[in-house]
């Protein structure tokens, strides 16, 4: 779809119209997320994985007003610098940045609105956002979720952010109508941890059934996402007994210093890097990695059924 406000990288134009997969990036990981310069690092270890795999990556941004699939390097830079403070653009910033002529870092939901505009149909990121905890009070649910629900792109993650009230998530996932898949696991896998109690609604045990699981989604009508659920490697996941108390933690801080709407996220992964030391960054590094890699994968099956079917 041409949209006037979008700018489809010359490389992702020419994957796309020559059947190369893509795999789309969010980037408010890099913005937000991340500290500087392991987000930087990470954005181009991303990127490399992709094209390694013989898949081109479209990493999604806004640049000065500007919808971007796929980014230069400059634009990279310029959403990970710490000096340039881009903002984090979620579904309801987007007309207002591109009105205003801003630039920043795009959360999973309007990643995918851009993704789906350019036409791509896979994404990878680390967590998506949900229902935080004590949401029946606050009210601070994710637009991912509302994301994944009207919008057709399939989005590889380690599960919902571990800062999150998972059961809260998968109720608001079933009503959002969000199929939640489950990449060689039964449960969902709760980021930094690879388990949890909570069931998946549908197991798949390879890269090609996830492809057709999304080729059968995208065949319904007004079908919107669905959320596939990458769990760490046994020897890469941390403790969720280790985990849980650091997370009320950083919580309790939030709620102690009045931290709210769309800064609460970034303001938890914060405390948790500032007070718990690099274990956890480093997990979140490896979960992007992890889940990049297993976008590709599918993203080169659902790229054959797709060719053979046209
Ligand atoms: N996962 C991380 N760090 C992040 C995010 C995910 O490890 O910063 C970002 C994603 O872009 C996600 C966003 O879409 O946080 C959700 O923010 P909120 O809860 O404000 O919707
Ligand atoms: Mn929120």
């Amino acid at each position: 779809m041409v949209n006037n406000f979008l700018d489809i990288h010359p490389d992702v134009n020419t994957a796309l119209n020559s059947g190369i997969p893509v795999v789309a990036l969010e980037s408010t990981v890099i913005s937000h997320g991340l500290p500087f310069p392991q987000n930087l690092e990470t954005a181009l270890q991303l990127e490399k994985i992709l094209l390694d795999e013989g898949v081109q990556p479209a990493t999604i941004a806004i640049i000065n007003g500007r919808l971007k699939a796929g980014l230069s390097k400059q634009e990279l830079e310029l959403i990970a610098s710490p000096d340039n403070t881009p903002h984090k653009a979620s579904r309801r910033d987007l007309a207002g940045m591109i009105s205003h002529e801003w630039s920043g870092g795009t959360t999973v939901a309007a990643s995918m609105i851009i993704a789906a505009m350019a036409g791509i149909r896979i994404m990878a990121t680390g967590g998506v956002g949900g229902v935080h905890k004590h949401g029946e009070q606050t009210l601070d649910i994710s637009a991912d979720l509302i994301e994944l629900g009207r919008t057709p792109v399939a989005v590889v993650c380690g599960g919902p952010k571990a800062i999150l009230d998972l059961p809260k998530t998968l109720e608001f996932l079933e009503t959002q109508g969000v199929p939640v898949i489950g990449y060689k696991t039964d449960t969902l896998p709760a980021f930094y941890s690879r388990e949890s109690d909570l069931p998946v609604d549908y197991r798949v045990n390879s890269a090609e059934q996830a492809a057709h699981l999304i080729e059968c989604q995208l065949a319904l009508p007004d079908c919107g996402g669905l959320l596939i659920c990458n769990p760490l490697p046994k020897a890469d996941a941390l403790p969720w007994e280790e985990i849980s108390p650091k997370i009320e933690d950083a919580v309790f801080h939030a709620k102690k210093q009045g931290i709210h709407g769309k800064a609460l996220t970034p303001f938890l992964f914060q405390h948790l890097y500032e007070h718990h030391g690099n274990q956890l960054l480093q997990a979140n590094l490896f979960i992007l990695k992890h889940n990049t890699q297993l976008a590709a994968m599918i993203a080169r099956q659902f790229n054959n059924t797709h060719s053979h079917r046209t």
